[in-house]
């Protein structure tokens, strides 16, 4: 059986369904939007992240969670651990620089209120998070980017640093020899932390940072900047995060389009895959990228699925510590993006 037609049985829908593609047309049961409230007792607290570096970044999380703390601290918490790691090459400091050899950081923060903040194409500062989240409680705005990203995190008492490591510089330099200034899609070791959090409150909040694509061209900003792509948190409902080809993730809004139909009742699951199934209906070319989604509903429940084999993610809850790997779509054995 095709993966695509597998992938069809396992979620119990019908082709012309699938065809239909709109959000309406997966089984939304009666004219009322709402899913129905469950009655399970939920899980908490939670908290889940992209990728093997998201295992330390969880056990910081989930210092503050135990204690009782928000979810907002805790996910900001957690995703320092890998910008500050330099021998984590996709995030923070020891990320990967663009092809002109520059360090260029994307990060967005999201809380349980519906307050968002985002910079991107960030250089200099080791943990864009902090200044993310500056943004949303400091500023009247969403987004700062670039320079004036900057000038605001120096104006916060930041200080710009070298990010770009000698191990970085040296695969950079490795790369340029035979490249031809080529940006590159299909790059290994290139990962970006997505984690989400349900605090004791049973509040959400989410964080996604990342150096984005290596060998990008300058100035390219990813999906991990942009509230609604990588991250999206309704604490009504549920919260999700992306990694993987920023490009396709932001042309189908991906975090955003996975809350949304867990609001009309499909589980974190069934979410993510819908979600993996848009990218693959929309990309002729889906067999050569990864994407990988994760999403947690505030029952507590988790879900995790990429376009290829190789996704990686944690999730911490009060019965385990556990990383696992995701379910997928294509069985080759690509990963890469
Ligand atoms: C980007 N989404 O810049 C990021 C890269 C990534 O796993 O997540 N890699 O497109």
């Amino acid at each position: 059986m095709s993966s695509r037609r597998k992938f069809i049985k396992k979620l119990g829908i019908t082709l012309p369904a699938i065809t239909l593609l709109g959000v309406q047309a997966y089984e939304v049961k009666g004219a009322s939007i709402l899913a129905e409230k469950k009655k399970t007792t939920p899980i908490k607290p939670v908290v889940i992240s992209t990728w093997k570096f998201g295992f330390s970044a969880n056990e910081k999380a989930w210092e503050t969670l135990e204690a009782g703390g928000k979810a907002l601290d805790a996910v900001e918490s957690g995703v320092q651990v890998p910008e500050s790691d330099p021998n984590v090459s996709s995030v923070g400091f020891g990320g990967l620089p663009d092809r002109d050899g520059n360090v260029t950081l994307d990060s967005c923060i999201m809380d349980e209120t519906g307050n968002a903040g985002s910079v991107a194409f960030l250089q200099g500062i080791k943990n864009p998070i902090r200044v993310a989240r500056m943004v949303m409680e400091k500023t009247p705005h969403v987004m700062l980017v670039g320079k004036g990203a900057q000038d605001y995190a120096v104006a916060e008492g930041f200080e710009i640093e070298d990010l770009l490591t000698d191990k970085a510089r040296t695969r950079w330099e490795e790369w340029k020899t035979d490249a031809n200034y080529k940006p590159e899609i299909n790059v290994e070791d290139h990962d970006t932390i997505g984690m989400i959090a349900l605090d004791k409150h049973g509040n959400l909040s989410g964080a996604c940072t990342t150096s984005g694509l290596a060998w990008k061209m300058h100035g390219r900003v990813g999906d991990s900047a942009i509230i609604g792509a990588a991250l999206f948190v309704d604490n009504e409902i549920g919260a999700a995060t992306a990694t993987g080809k920023g490009e396709a993730v932001m042309k189908t809004v991906g975090a955003f389009l996975i809350v949304e139909l867990m609001r009309q009742g499909k589980s974190p699951q069934e979410a993510c895959e819908l979600a993996v199934q848009r990218i693959i209906e929309k990309n002729p070319d889906s067999k050569n990228f990864q994407v990988g989604y994760l999403a947690l509903n505030k029952e507590g429940q988790t879900g995790a699925y990429s376009i290829q084999k190789g996704f990686t993610y944690n999730v911490f809850d009060p019965n385990k510590k556990e990383q696992m790997q995701a379910d997928h779509y294509y069985e080759t054995d690509v990963r890469s993006y």
